[in-house]
């Protein structure tokens, strides 16, 4: 029986945590003012009926489903960026994934009293899984959500594909059961497996204070609970991924040009601009950073 995470302010007890349990509880590591300005410009985005034309992309900018809303590509907005660049939650995420990150989304799950409990789920299922040589081998081209594997959440006895993403989910309200805080299975990142939604798991229910966060490791089985308040929970997640992988949202397309060139280089790394070992090139193999098309003719 594991010791189950508490919430914490110490990097060295929530990277024990995260290790053990995949996942962590932050007790706070914003402070009221920055909480408040954060809901602010949530609220501003979730509040347009249509995306402001000259804002960054031209994505579905929310769904409203089964009450839960998601607030998306949230990046450039400022009272918000200082949360991607977290010391700490980078810290987390390189003890997890290594040195080389991208963020792979920036969005906000608002899950609004009343709201249809989400499905348990992995936030890595398209990583193809290690299998035996002679047998029928996972094609990483049939990836798809419908494809998954069911077993126990246990840890599995045979190899196992690492973390390639974590979730920094900052809580901007209180977290708890009854606001639909995050549902967690402990240790099911070691399982390999994905869990059967026909199944009702033992989870736990995330508890932190506004200000605080809960992170955890992609491979996790986890979803947001059902909120029985009378007030929106809202959380923003910050995904990091490995910088091999494919992020959740096309930053690199949605930048606009005018504010490619005010990004400092951590943002152009973290957004996917920094080439590696040629990938992700758009004109030099040798640049440090590549320019989309329209980039290369404005700078
Ligand atoms: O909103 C939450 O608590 C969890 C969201 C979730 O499951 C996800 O982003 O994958």
């Amino acid at each position: 029986m594991i010791d189950l995470p508490i919430p914490r302010n110490d990097i060295d007890g929530l990277c024990a945590d995260l290790d053990q349990s995949g996942y962590c509880l932050v007790e706070r590591w914003l402070e009221p003012d920055a909480v408040s300005q954060a809901v602010t410009a949530i609220h501003r985005q979730a509040n347009q009926t249509v995306p402001e034309p000259d804002r960054l992309a031209d994505v579905e900018d929310w769904v409203i489903r089964d009450g839960d809303q998601w607030v998306l590509l949230l990046v450039l907005e400022s009272e918000l960026d200082h949360l991607i660049t977290h010391r700490p939650a980078l810290d987390l995420a390189r003890h997890l994934l290594g040195q080389s990150i991208h963020l792979s989304g920036f969005s906000a799950h608002v899950v609004h009293p009343g709201n249809q409990v989400m499905e348990l789920h992995t936030d890595q299922w398209w990583l193809p899984r290690p299998t035996m040589p002679g047998t029928e081998p996972f094609r990483p081209g049939d990836a798809s959500r419908s494809v998954a594997y069911f077993g126990s959440p246990d840890p599995a006895g045979h190899p196992i594909n690492p973390a390639a993403v974590i979730n920094v989910m900052w809580a901007l309200t209180d977290f708890s059961e009854a606001s639909g805080g995050t549902r967690l299975v402990p240790g099911s990142h070691l399982s390999g497996v994905e869990p059967d939604p026909s199944v009702a798991w033992n989870v736990v229910h995330a508890e932190v204070p506004a200000g605080g966060a809960v992170i955890w490791d992609a491979r996790t089985w986890h979803a947001s609970g059902a909120n029985t308040g009378n007030s929106a929970r809202i959380g923003v997640t910050a995904t990091y991924c490995a910088q091999q992988f494919r992020q959740l949202q096309n930053h690199t397309a949605a930048i606009k040009p005018g504010d490619y060139g005010a990004l400092s280089d951590e943002m152009k790394q973290l957004l996917g601009f920094r080439l590696f070992s040629s990938y992700g090139a758009t004109d030099s193999f040798e640049a440090e950073f590549s320019r989309p098309g329209f980039l290369r003719e404005m700078l």
